[in-house]
């Protein structure tokens, strides 16, 4: 095994145990090498990758850094955002950067199958855990089974617990798909993280539970330095 991949197994190894810690400093470069006794173009080679895999991170002026825990998202239940931060004992929050009411628009018509004269309401939030953003989520509603929803006031208010007890909605399933992203400057200014950083940009199209209705399309850009993706598969 090349030198760096050793080095690289290491510090990882010592990142999963937990003993090197969430934002924890890594030694420079040079000390890194004597330490290890290789060259420093090994280091570097080391860190990179364990960058490109999320487990460290670069500050600018003032060095290198454990990053934080990943949340492991599970793919196969329908949850929300809400109940994902509660079962990690962490405290769901929304900021709402803005609500519209819509209509006219082609192509939310052909995702809802819904009628010309449909009118949609546009929501628009900052997720945070914690009081920390992690994703920016755009999701839109068919009014006409949540009507006067843009009157509500969102901040740090579950939309699936407005959807059911406000308007008798109960959700049934969703098709969703995920694709990275890299962070524009507008995604980066509101998620408080550089631009360019790698997003999981998930569509989520939600039926109610008839099984046919859809109620919601949502564009839901969750940091793709914090977030993990896990699915189990069967053969
Ligand atoms: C999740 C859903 C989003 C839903 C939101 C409701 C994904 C990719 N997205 O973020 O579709 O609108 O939860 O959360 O899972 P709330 O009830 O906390 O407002």
């Amino acid at each position: 095994m090349p030198l760096y991949c050793q080095l690289k197994d290491t510090l990882k190894a010592a990142i999963e145990r937990g003993k090197l810690k969430p934002n924890d400093r890594l030694p420079p470069e040079t000390e890194l090498a004597q330490l290890f006794q290789v060259s420093r173009m090994t280091v570097r080679q080391a860190l990179i990758e364990l960058e490109n895999e999320g487990f460290i991170r670069r500050r600018q002026g003032q060095g290198t850094f454990v990053a934080e825990r990943k949340f492991r998202q599970s793919l196969l239940r329908l949850t929300s955002f809400t109940e994902d931060m509660q079962s990690r004992g962490l405290k769901a929050g929304a900021r709402v950067l803005s609500v519209k009411v819509i209509s006219g628009d082609e192509n939310l018509m052909q995702r809802f199958e819904a009628a010309p004269d449909e009118q949609f309401v546009r929501l628009e939030r900052i997720r945070l855990a914690d009081g920390e953003p992690m994703a920016l989520e755009i999701s839109f509603l068919r009014r006409k089974f949540c009507p006067r929803i843009e009157e509500i006031d969102f901040t740090d208010r579950s939309l699936y617990v407005t959807l059911r007890e406000e308007f008798g909605l109960e959700l049934g399933w969703a098709s969703q798909t995920i694709e990275a992203k890299l962070a524009d400057e507008y995604e980066a200014k509101v998620l408080g993280v550089p631009v360019g950083v790698p997003l999981l940009l998930m569509q989520r199209i939600t039926y109610l539970a008839d099984g046919l209705t859809r109620i919601e399309y949502v564009r839901s850009s969750y940091r793709g330095d914090r977030y993990q993706l896990y699915v189990e598969v069967m053969r």
